[in-house]
């Protein structure tokens, strides 16, 4: 994120007392409408699958390793998938099927036979993939013989982790947003960089394993769009010698703005961006497909176009896991994996290595501005079907640290 407001204004638009994520308001059709599967299947083809998910076809794939495999019409999760009538569009952490055979079978069964972990179970309204009623992975469904199971790789213990050892973590799994690791920012003006959104919390979701942070056009306290950002600021701060990694899936529509990027608990060198910044991954709807690993220091910045950036090619529709390794020397950005962009420790400076203090995590979506918006005059359309004429959405599987 462009920090260039982030320590002047922030302090003005941060809630108080952080609050967990409420319920979608019920006068507020348009936010109950997110979390509602038959509008997404409305607007996403249904991919009949049947009979094309046997295990034979796949069989030379190890269980659980979803990773490189991909069959026409499927989303790469999906590939081992046996016994599913359809495929249901990708929207949680796993892959949703509706499952064949399921009569006095849970979705843990389902999924369990496939090496995989359940992580969502419906019944569904007819043969499709509109719930009728939400299940646990341990339930039955009376005499039906289908089931919508979502079934998703298990995780891998942090024990077995080559990347350190895990000190802190969030899957978001529940159906409310952890107030113990987040706070939700509140607010607008544009941050410094005349971003459109106001940011509020009926704009954050927490379910199915994952968090949703949605923007859209709306109304709201002066401003015409809607989003949310949250923080560990003041819960959980990290310095050098930790890995940093965060699975997030972003949106693509011209005028979004999502970053997952770092800032300092302190400002011990000064306001921003004399104490740095660092930007894990930040993507805008106005370069498709690129994402950006970025630091600001007061030697480096965008404000005279200095700062340290590298750009990796990207399918930003696509799960992807960003990380950096942030060390006593440098630090290095990857996605899924490949290094793609580092900053070393050139002197012993503040002014170029500001980064030996604690910064805290920050997930957000904004809207326009002047890097976001630029394709689309600071402000994108609420009409245009690839701007805000739908909702645009960041979703967030995990984020974890660990130490190095
Ligand atoms: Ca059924
Ligand atoms: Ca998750």
């Amino acid at each position: 994120m462009l920090g260039a407001a982030a320590t002047g204004v922030e302090l003005w638009c941060v809630d108080a007392a952080p609050a967990a994520a409420e319920a979608c308001p019920v006068a507020d059709p348009s936010c109950q409408d997110a979390d509602s599967s038959s509008s997404f299947a409305s607007d996403h083809q249904l991919i009949q699958t049947r009979g094309s998910l046997s295990l034979g076809r796949v069989a030379e794939h190890a269980p659980g390793d979803f990773s490189g495999r991909s069959i026409v019409g499927l989303g790469p999760r999906c590939v081992r998938m046996q016994n599913a009538e359809l495929v249901c569009p990708e929207r949680g952490n796993g892959c949703r099927v509706l499952a064949n055979g399921m009569r006095g079978r849970t979705c843990r069964e389902y999924c369990g036979e496939q090496q995989l972990s359940c992580v969502g179970a419906w019944e569904e309204q007819d043969d499709n993939c509109v719930i009728k009623e939400t299940l646990t992975c341990e339930q039955t469904y009376g005499n039906t013989h289908d089931l919508l199971c979502e079934c998703s790789p298990p995780v891998a213990p942090a024990a077995n982790s080559s990347q350190g050892r895990l000190v802190w973590e969030d899957n978001f799994d529940g159906d409310r947003l952890d107030s113990g690791k987040w706070s939700i920012v509140s607010g607008g003006g544009g941050f410094g960089n005349n971003e459109q959104q106001y940011y509020s919390q009926h704009g954050l979701r927490v379910g199915e394993g994952v968090l949703r942070i949605t923007a859209q056009c709306e109304e709201y306290k002066g401003h015409h769009f809607t989003s949310a950002k949250v923080q560990t600021k003041h819960l959980t701060d990290w310095g050098p010698g930790h890995r940093v990694e965060v699975r997030a899936r972003l949106p693509k529509g011209k005028g979004t703005w999502p970053a997952i990027w770092m800032l300092p608990t302190d400002s011990s060198y000064g306001g921003w961006p004399r104490s740095g910044e660092i930007d894990i991954v930040e993507a805008v709807g106005c370069t498709q497909d690129k994402v950006y690993g970025t630091v600001h220091t007061n030697a480096f910045n965008h404000m005279r176009h200095t700062e340290k950036t590298n750009k990796l090619s990207a399918d930003l529709g696509e799960w992807h896991v960003f990380a950096i390794e942030w060390t006593a020397s440098d630090i290095a950005w990857y996605m899924d994996g490949q290094l793609y962009h580092s900053f070393g420790h050139e002197a012993h400076s503040s002014d170029k290595w500001p980064f030996d203090r604690q910064f805290f995590l920050i997930l957000n979506l904004a809207v326009g501005g002047s890097w976001g918006g630029m394709c689309v005059g600071g402000r994108p359309s609420c009409t245009a079907h690839d701007e805000f004429g739908r909702r645009q959405v960041m979703e967030v599987d995990f984020a974890r640290v660990y130490a190095l």
